[in-house]
């Protein structure tokens, strides 16, 4: 008998307001484009992925404007005809004609994988090698913008138990009043909450010298990528310098980068994402990178809603230790969503959905209604 082929790819761009702007040092996101990938196969089975970066171009190389350029004219053709059950075959070939395009490659590898789970009767996780856990810790990220509203946030999530560590977005003030900020968070929560920064490149070297030894004075647990994506020695420089551990978020994509980084120990921390890895598979991989320089993991976020952030969730249960937890908060951060069963979040973590695939179904109504017109 011949195997189930890929038919169909629809990639779809999808707008959801945020609940509030959220202030990055690139941008400020008042809403979440992300590109919603449906591949339906020759025995009638349909999987779901998907495609997200943050703020247009002010992440990374692709928009998600690009990605569904990129998925219509070059991946789908690609694909169509394929094996829709061979994984690794679809993914060697998608790699061997297209280069970069990460986040796009791992919407795809995310239909391909939901849809083979569905048509086995088995989770994501389960195709990987099964999974560890069925629940992942989740932090949240205060990036209102304003240091009162963030304490006012973190005491009620705290109140309400839905998370128990908080991420502050900084670098897009100056460093002195970024500090500022951060110690009137750190002072008003104490040893109730860990308290982390991400950077997001905003600071040269020497800033960073002098900034994150007042943010290790303030008690805070994590910085991360506090400098330039490309200055791969000076985050291990800094790291050799600190006691507050230093996380690689923009420097680490692939398992390249994770090789160079991890043989100067550029990093005590590396943010594992699906998407800047290209897939599930690749995140993996630089875990495994990781893994044997003993180099902790943190599962990390490019604030995709439901669907990706289930994706990844999948691949970061099998991993052995997820030292630092992960941040797949995405969801809470829109106001909607488009599949039909929510994922719980509760005692500062996430449930993973064990049905076939991802465990979830897209709800065509929402999908419609949010679709970019
Ligand atoms: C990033 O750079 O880590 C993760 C949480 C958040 O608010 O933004 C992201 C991206
Ligand atoms: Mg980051």
């Amino acid at each position: 008998m011949n195997n189930p082929i890929i038919e169909k790819i629809e990639a779809i761009l999808v707008d959801l307001p945020t609940i509030r702007p959220h202030h990055l040092s690139m941008t400020v996101m008042k809403k979440q484009s992300m590109v919603i990938i449906r591949l339906f196969c020759s025995d009638g089975i349909e999987g779901i992925g998907e495609a997200t970066t943050i703020g247009g171009l002010s992440y990374g190389e692709e928009s998600p404007e690009s990605m569904k350029l990129n998925i219509d004219t070059y991946f789908a053709p690609l694909l169509v005809g394929q094996d829709a059950t061979n994984i690794h075959k679809a993914m060697f070939w998608i790699e061997k004609n297209i280069k970069g395009n990460r986040i796009a490659k791992s919407g795809i590898e995310t239909a391909l994988l939901d849809a083979h789970g569905k048509r086995l009767g088995v989770s994501i996780g389960t195709l990987l090698g099964g999974a560890i856990t069925e629940t992942l810790p989740v932090l949240w990220t205060l990036a209102s913008g304003n240091t009162q509203q963030d304490i006012e946030e973190a005491e009620h999530l705290l109140t309400i138990g839905r998370h128990n560590t908080f991420k502050l977005k900084i670098g897009w003030q100056a460093p002195e009043i970024s500090i500022a900020h951060v110690a009137a968070i750190k002072k008003a929560l104490g040893d109730r909450a860990k308290v982390t920064v991400d950077v997001n490149q905003a600071w040269d070297e020497s800033t960073a010298k002098i900034s994150i030894a007042k943010l290790q004075e303030a008690g805070i647990d994590l910085i991360e990528q506090p400098i330039v994506k490309e200055n791969f020695e000076g985050l291990a420089r800094l790291t050799k310098m600190f006691t507050v551990p230093i996380m690689a978020d923009e420097a680490l994509n692939d398992s390249a980068d994770a090789y160079k980084l991890a043989k100067i120990r550029g990093g005590d921390v590396f943010a594992l994402k699906i998407g800047k890895s290209g897939g599930l598979h690749n995140v993996l991989k630089v875990a495994a990178i990781a893994e044997a320089a003993d180099i902790s993991l943190y599962g990390g976020t490019l604030l995709e809603g439901t669907i990706g952030s289930v994706a990844s969730a999948h691949a970061f249960s099998t991993l052995k230790t997820m030292s630092w937890g992960t941040e797949l908060f995405g969801p809470l951060l829109l106001t909607d969503d488009i599949v039909k069963t929510k994922v719980a979040f509760s005692n500062a973590s996430m449930k993973i959905p064990q049905g076939p695939g991802l465990g979830l179904e897209l709800d065509l109504e929402k999908l419609n209604q949010y679709k970019r017109k």
